[in-house]
């Protein structure tokens, strides 16, 4: 009886076949729901496809893939006018409809004549292949398709991954192998993923992709790089992806011999005129140039003391003919201000409306930089007169890297949400971001992208959901995180809800886990030096105060946190009134935010009651115990999981613990240091002394 059992589970546990994470979300496995897999059969057996493009040839094969994966059919392809039910794509008549603009969709179903009959129209053969990944998803995701009636646009513009790929392959802050660019090969040797890439980023709707680093190499731009450039955007172009660049500023000196960079010098002006001309000869619909100036060593316009706005307006004219944009960087920080917190705001917010027409200014989401929780940047509330997009980063450089399992939608979300109140109530930075504020038609929002040449693309089998939720999150920036974690979760493991509701669970709670492991209650930039793996709350080394660690938390033995306040740096006046009124206040300040608007005492009482040491010890013991229940979690959901991610998953989130436990125990044993209060008695005690955190060394941490 038990051999036979133990047959049997063992038949069970073997059919699910053991999986790379090579195909993403796009795994088109067998529907198993009998009533569904009926209907999906009976809409997707005949396909007329209208027209005919290298998209539509895409569209073709998707269809013809998913119908064989998901429901063992293979549909009977027609074209123009045979009699027409199933699925109809394009229109024999194609008029324009406004409702769709160049990238949206209509999806409609249902029956004439007892027959199953769905239609999907667009403007554009790129808005088919959107409607078709459409389409495709909801039955990945065992939703009804009997009876849609579908509208669809893209809420914002230009949706973008930003690879900070180095033309040697490797990655900055990459944790996921080396570059998906093999430079060296390109143009000649194409490799499937350029394809799989395309694809990937098609069917959530990413249509831009900045190929290289913002700390930039001028020689991209060198006549045979191009042409390898070309080579991509010519593949990518029938996936509706446009190609971007990073700019080096003095790429006019190093290429061009020039004496100088100078964006008000003539001679500087023709160079990239010139160069740019050659670049759309090559890419007639290149996108245009992602820029980093004077920032962390980068050159730029300040070098020869002019603005911002002059370096990005040059380029920006530049590029205009071809009716590409530029992407500027308000990341910048130098040693000279009193917090760095202020810097973007000081340098860009003097520059507001001087920017050229298509010039985008790229924020990141808080004011430091990629942390594990910032208040939104204060310049979000203060440019009216510009553009702004968003930068997120989706490789986890401050969120546990490759090993920690975060998904972040819900770190996004927190910031879109967030109120600028720069035009009154419901400023939301979604309103900034997505346009409407303050009328831009011109939107965008850039995901660091975390993709490498691991053989499941982004290393963790979760971190895959990050690239996930950014293009689904450009699409429909309302989506909330848990649909985007249930979609996700549906396509990449299994619909079964017993399996999808847990793992949601664990996804939904994992960004808070993390902070309150690492830098709970508004601590922030404690990671190590340089590599920024591992906790180092007490390094004090480097030369500018604002790389190191102890300006961050400014722990002593009055308390700890960095006071922004009047009585501070008075950072919080960069935001409008109504959201200094909801930090300024010691006593009404979300916890979350505590220590990044205030230096506050170690017996401060907390909104729990608690006093602030006591809360502190409380959130890193509840972080660790919350990756304890995901490993528990998970290990029960056996059953639904092919082996390989089974493991994979497991081992990363055992790493993840001991790392949580490492993250606990340094940053409690050295703020100690200060509070000179015991852990209350019910939390766990360290097991090791302080000297021996303080003494370990990760010398090859990646992406570094
Ligand atoms: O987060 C920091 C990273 C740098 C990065 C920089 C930036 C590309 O540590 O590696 O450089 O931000 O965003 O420019």
């Amino acid at each position: 009886m038990r051999i036979l059992l133990l047959a049997i589970i063992t038949f069970v546990f073997s059919s699910l076949k053991a999986e790379d994470g090579y195909e993403l979300w796009l795994r088109y496995k067998p529907v198993e729901n009998k009533n569904l897999l009926t209907s999906y059969r009976s809409f997707l057996k005949e396909i007329n496809i209208y027209g005919k493009s290298e998209t539509m040839q895409i569209i073709k094969d998707e269809l013809k893939k998913a119908s064989l994966g998901m429901l063992g059919q293979t549909p009977v392809f027609k074209s123009t006018t045979q009699k027409t039910f199933g699925l109809i794509i394009g229109s024999p008549k194609k008029t324009e409809n406004s409702n769709f603009g160049q990238e949206g969709f209509a999806i409609n179903s249902g029956t004439i004549d007892g027959k199953a009959i769905i239609y999907i129209y667009a403007n554009t053969d790129i808005g088919l292949l959107y409607g078709v990944f459409h389409l495709i998803r909801l039955m990945q995701t065992g939703q009804q398709i009997a009876m849609l009636n579908i509208i669809s646009t893209p809420k914002i513009k230009l949706r973008i991954l930003d690879h900070w790929d180095n033309l040697n392959r490797t990655v900055e802050r990459g944790y996921a192998g080396f570059s998906i660019w093999d430079w060296h090969k390109l143009p000649d040797y194409i490799d499937k993923r350029y394809i799989d890439y395309a694809r990937a980023n098609a069917s959530i709707g990413i249509n831009s992709t900045v190929l290289t680093n913002v700390n930039a190499n001028a020689v991209v731009l060198t006549k045979p790089y191009l042409e390898k450039v070309k080579a991509l955007a010519d593949l990518f172009r029938p996936y509706g992806i446009k190609v971007y660049l990073t700019a080096r500023f003095s790429a006019p000196i190093e290429l061009g011999k020039l004496k100088t960079a100078d964006p008000l010098n003539d001679t500087v002006q023709l160079w990239w005129k010139q160069k740019i001309k050659e670049v759309y000869e090559l890419i007639p619909d290149f996108g245009g140039f992602l820029v980093k100036a004077n920032s962390e060593g980068q050159p730029g316009p300040q070098d020869y003391n002019r603005t911002h706005a002059d370096g990005a307006n040059m380029l920006a004219d530049a590029v205009a003919p071809f009716n590409g944009i530029i992407m500027w960087r308000a990341f910048v920080y130098s040693s000279s201000s009193n917090d760095r917190f202020k810097q973007a705001y000081e340098e860009f917010k003097p520059l507001d409306g001087k920017f050229r027409k298509n010039v985008l200014l790229q924020v990141k989401n808080g004011p430091i930089d990629f942390q594990p929780r910032e208040p939104f940047s204060p310049l979000f509330g203060a440019m009216p007169q510009t553009p702004l997009m968003m930068e997120f980063q989706l490789t986890q450089e401050y969120l546990g890297q490759g090993t920690h399992l975060v998904f972040e939608a819900p770190l996004f979300k927190e910031v879109l949400n967030a109120d600028t109140y720069s035009k009154g109530k419901g400023s939301t930075v979604t309103k900034v971001i997505d346009g409407s504020l303050n009328n831009f038609s011109l939107s965008g929002i850039a995901g660091v992208s975390n993709i490498g040449n691991d053989i499941n693309w982004c290393s963790h089998p979760f971190a895959q959901a990050n690239w996930y939720a950014l293009g689904r999150l450009c699409w429909d920036i309302n989506l909330s995180s848990a649909q985007i974690a249930d979609e996700w979760i549906r396509q990449t493991f299994s619909n079964d809800p017993s399996f999808v509701e847990p793992v949601k669970k664990i996804m939904l709670q994992s960004r808070e886990t993390l902070v309150n492991y690492m830098t709970p209650l508004g601590l922030t930039h404690i990671m190590y030096n340089g590599h920024h793996y591992g906790p180092m709350p007490w390094g004090n080394t480097l030369n500018r105060p604002d790389w190191n660690p102890v300006y961050y938390h400014k722990a002593d033995a009055s308390g700890i946190g960095f006071d922004r306040t009047s009585n501070g740096t008075n950072a919080l006046a960069q935001y409008a009134v109504e959201v200094q009124n909801e930090f300024s206040d010691i006593n009404k300040c979300p916890d979350e935010f505590l220590l990044w608007f205030h230096h506050a005492s170690w017996d401060h009482k907390m909104h729990s009651g608690r006093t602030l040491w006591d809360e502190l010890c409380n959130k890193y013991n509840s972080g660790v115990d919350s990756v304890r229940s995901f490993i528990k979690q998970w290990d029960s959901l056996k059953k639904y999981i092919d082996e390989d991610r089974l493991t994979q998953v497991d081992q990363l989130l055992n790493i993840q613990l001991k790392e949580a436990i490492w993250w606990r125990n340094a940053c409690l044993l050295y703020f100690q240091t200060f509070s000179k209060m015991p852990i209350p008695t019910q939390y766990e005690k360290p097991d090791k002394t302080l000297e021996y955190y303080q003494n370990i060394r990760i010398l090859y941490a990646p992406g570094n």
